[in-house]
């Protein structure tokens, strides 16, 4: 039986198509396809790097999907149940809304694919498969290593990516890792991940996790067992991981190189707000200087558009980030993504303005009304600093400030150049005013809003 596992990418998110985001591969799919029993043929198509039209017929068709692509993955799932294939969707949007995503599917899984999955395949052979399969989300002792061979070769800086735990033990309102992951933080045996670390050939290994270092002693054991691996990675972490000195210390030791630290915002009042109250400002400095010390770049994410952000946010931003010498900053409008506590409190405030999922995307547009801002006073303001920040002059100052280490000022060059791809280019494209687009229901559900609240609105 044959089995293809789809990662969609709609129009515009193909690597043909022009700049795109981080243009790293995808670990869901190598990781189902490994949690696939022998008797089943798996390929895994990755339609950022190849079109779909050169899709094998298969007997069953698996689509990973998030929300940024929901819309075009369930336009996909049609296409294939059309051709005769019996379609899987799982993945964080499917995982959040199983019930929606079942009107366009034969199946779905929520949540992990480890137990869910040989069990739907089993069920599906002998004719009695079910809609739905929850996950129980098992101990991460015996996963497989994911089938990286089956992606397309050559067509990503990197395939040397895995993940060593999955989930994070905080709840930040924006943010869907506790729904995803079952509401709890697991980790892989660190012999199981030291050996596939071991067995990366590429110039550098990258950690998928959520927060690698959530667990001290476990970060302590990890790093413990990579050092003598001597390969340099990236992984995700908190300022809190920066702030413990000897644990910095021994990442870098490890192969620390670079890290993406979530800061999203400078303000404490903002950070609360998003029960990210745990992030000290005024220890951002120290934290920085701490990861620098060692050779690790920082490539901060921050978000625009808390209730406590004010038009002057941008410009306050800029000012941080420049002087705290950030590697990078991977600037977001604020989006509640469905699974989120931010979701549930918007639209019960009334304050969503769409649930069209192809407008959720935190680089292109602004889903919700903001509190202190219009919508377009938000979207406008992201994008002059993300503009502002991106130019060439302040891109070699920050790489030339990035610690002299040549991998890590390599990675902080290809960083910056690879998040100013990102930005798009023009208002318009991304954001289009009044009469030139063709999403009129958004607009002039903006305008109710705005009215209802008191905003006034700065559209013509
Ligand atoms: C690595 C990562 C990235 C990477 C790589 C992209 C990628 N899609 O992997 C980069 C940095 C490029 C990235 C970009 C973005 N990401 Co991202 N990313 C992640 C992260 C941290 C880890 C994903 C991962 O590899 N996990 C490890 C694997 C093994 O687990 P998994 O993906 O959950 O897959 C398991 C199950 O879900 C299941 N499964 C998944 N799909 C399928 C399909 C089938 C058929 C089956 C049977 C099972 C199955 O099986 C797997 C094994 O158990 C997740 C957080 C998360 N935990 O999901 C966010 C996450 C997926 N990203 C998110 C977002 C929003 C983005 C961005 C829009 C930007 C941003 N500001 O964060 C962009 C654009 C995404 C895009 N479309 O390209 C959100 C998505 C929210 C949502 N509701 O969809 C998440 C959940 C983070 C969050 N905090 O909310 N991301
Ligand atoms: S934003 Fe980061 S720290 Fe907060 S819950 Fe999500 S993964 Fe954890």
């Amino acid at each position: 039986m044959n089995i293809l596992l789809i990662i969609p990418a709609a129009p515009g998110d193909r690597w043909v198509d022009g700049p795109i985001y981080l243009p790293f591969p995808q670990l869901a799919m190598p990781t189902v396809a490994a949690a696939t029993p022998p008797q089943f043929k798996v390929k895994i198509l990755d339609e950022k790097v190849e079109p779909i039209g050169d899709a094998p017929d298969a007997d069953i068709v698996g689509i990973t999907i998030d929300t940024t692509v929901a819309n075009y993955a369930y336009s996909l799932a049609r296409k294939f149940r059309e051709r005769g294939s019996f379609v899987v969707l799982g993945g964080p949007h499917v995982s959040v809304l199983p019930h929606e995503a079942v009107f366009h599917a034969d199946a779905v899984i929520v949540g992990d694919a480890e137990d869910t999955w040989p069990q739907f395949l089993s069920d599906f052979s002998s004719g009695r498969s079910k809609k739905i399969y929850y996950s129980n989300y098992p101990s991460l002792s015996r996963i497989k290593p994911p089938r990286l061979d089956l992606l397309k070769p050559g067509a990503y800086p990197t395939l040397s990516i895995t993940h060593a735990s999955r989930g994070c033990p905080y709840h930040c309102e924006f943010c869907c890792i506790p729904a995803l992951s079952g509401n709890c933080y697991r980790h892989r045996p660190i012999e199981e991940v030291a050996k596939e670390v071991e067995a990366h050939d590429g110039l550098l290994t990258i950690f998928w996790d959520d927060n690698l270092t959530a667990d001290r002693k476990y970060a302590r054991q990890l790093f413990t067992a990579l050092k003598p691996l001597k390969k340099r990675w990236i992984g995700q972490a908190t300022i809190l991981f920066a702030l413990n000195r000897a644990l910095v210390k021994q990442a870098a030791g490890a192969g620390c190189i670079g890290l993406f630290l979530g800061i999203e915002s400078f303000s404490t009042e903002s950070l609360k707000e998003a029960k990210k109250g745990f992030n000290p400002t005024e220890r951002y400095g120290e934290g920085i200087r701490n990861l620098h010390d060692h050779g690790i770049a920082v490539d901060a994410g921050v978000i625009f558009g808390f209730d406590h952000d004010d038009p002057a946010v941008f410009e306050r931003t800029l000012d941080a980030a420049a002087s705290l010498r950030l590697d990078c900053v991977n600037f977001n409008i604020l989006t509640p993504f469905p699974g989120t506590p931010l979701y549930v409190r918007l639209k019960k405030e009334g304050r969503l303005l769409t649930r069209d999922w192809s407008y959720f995307q935190p680089y292109k547009n602004v889903v919700f009304q903001p509190k202190q801002m219009t919508p377009h006073q938000l979207f406008n303001g992201y994008l002059r600093a993300a503009k502002n920040y991106y130019r060439t002059w302040p891109i070699l100052k920050r790489v030339f400030f990035t610690p002299w280490f040549l991998s890590t000022k390599r990675l902080s060059w290809f960083m910056n150049f690879q998040l100013r791809k990102n930005i798009p280019l023009t208002f318009s494209d991304a954001f289009p005013a009044d009469g030139a687009t063709n999403n009129e229901g958004l607009i002039e559900k903006r305008g109710q809003i705005e009215k209802s609240i008191g905003i006034q609105s700065d559209r013509t």
